[in-house]
């Protein structure tokens, strides 16, 4: 069915937008009070209401590189790292108030110092040759799962040479890898029929073996951390709702910056959605996947993005309240790149 699969694509394009937009103001590293829960269950109530005066909910980094990488897609119709990195560079120069992470500026400037003859050694660079953990290359990674949307391996390979442009470690990438193929398989599942949890974290646990099993000489404590995160997700999600508090949640699965502890939490808050949740008051799955994931804190715009990206790429558009899209900002833009990335990939 095309036209549903075009919702997803929109749906995707849209829910990492909405995510991130309704999750910035609540930004701040910390948990939320019940205070604080309070105020973003009526914050949601509002913007899934009427048009109202007031200014539009602005978009942060997230959104900003996740634009730039879905446009240079579509400009170019393939991967052009060198373009990719020239927009990420742009528009943050034209914009560096986007709350963007404190390492990732550091690689910018480098690419434009050197006029991006060099576009591998700026992210190699840093954290002392490391390379960043954070969550940046996971967080714009909904436009490579959409454009690869037929064919695994070219999303493999997509994702890793576009996450190095800034994230060089293992575990920076292996999160973009597996927050990308989370939306690989929301496309591809009927959103009219019960998800089969059980079913979807095996299917990413299977795909993620391979991946993790070239590690080499990361003195990693854990070989493969994104599975031991998964087998976590899998346990809790066997466990009954009163039990699941939120603070069980950050501490078994996190809420950081790191990718981590964000990108395995994104997608359990798209799991545990799909039931109601105490404390969450909606009867939209896609709410209240993304108000779940902004309600455990922490890296709230990117946890919610993340879990937006993949709601959105299972339910589609029509789950996503349009008086809720008008209220965030490029929201008519990210709906065109949502279907300018289906007719590359899909309608071709
Ligand atoms: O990953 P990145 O683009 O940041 C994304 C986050 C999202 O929450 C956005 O919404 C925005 O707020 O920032 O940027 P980086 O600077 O590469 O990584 C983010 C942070 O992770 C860094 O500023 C560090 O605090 C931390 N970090 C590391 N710390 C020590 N050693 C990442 N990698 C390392 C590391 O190797
Ligand atoms: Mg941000
Ligand atoms: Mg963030």
């Amino acid at each position: 069915d095309l036209s549903l699969l075009k919702s997803k694509f929109r749906g995707s394009m849209l829910g990492a937008l909405v995510g991130d937009c309704t999750g910035s103001p609540y930004d701040n590293g910390d948990q939320l009070t019940s205070g604080m829960k309070l105020v973003l269950q009526k914050s949601f109530d509002k913007l899934e209401g009427p048009p109202f005066k007031a200014p539009v909910v602005q978009f942060t980094d997230d959104s900003a590189m996740t634009y730039s990488l879905a446009k240079s897609l579509i400009d170019r119709k393939e991967l052009d790292v060198v373009d990719v990195a020239k927009k990420f560079v742009k528009r943050y120069y034209q914009e560096p108030n986007r709350g963007y992470g404190m390492g990732v500026v550091t690689v910018f400037q480098k690419l434009r110092g050197n006029k991006f003859t060099d576009v591998s050694s700026p992210a190699e660079e840093q954290f002392n040759g490391q390379g960043s953990w954070g969550n940046g290359g996971a967080m714009r990674v909904a436009p490579v799962a959409l454009f690869s949307y037929e064919n695994y391996d070219k999303l493999l390979d997509t994702v890793r040479r576009v996450t190095r442009i800034t994230h060089t470690h293992k575990v920076g990438i292996d999160g973009a890898i597996l927050q990308a193929t989370a939306i690989y398989q929301s496309l591809r599942l009927d959103p009219s029929q019960e998800l089969n949890v059980v079913n979807f974290i095996d299917d990413l646990t299977c795909k993620m073996d391979p991946i993790e099993k070239d590690e080499e000489g990361l003195g990693l404590s854990e070989p493969q951390p994104y599975k031991m995160q998964l087998r976590v997700m899998k346990s809790l999600m066997s466990e009954d709702d009163q039990n699941l508090s939120d603070e069980r949640v950050i501490q078994k699965l996190g809420n950081s910056v790191a990718a981590l502890y964000s990108v395995p939490t994104a997608i359990f808050c798209f799991l545990r959605a799909q039931k109601p949740i105490t404390g969450i008051q909606t009867d939209n799955p896609f709410r209240r996947a993304v108000q779940y994931a902004i309600s455990l804190g922490g890296d709230t715009d990117t946890i919610g993005s993340m879990t937006g990206a993949i709601a959105g790429a299972f339910y589609g558009e029509e789950k996503i309240n349009s008086n809720l899209l008008q209220h965030c900002e490029a929201s008519e833009e990210f709906r065109i790149l949502g279907d300018r990335l289906f007719e590359l990939s899909v309608a071709r």
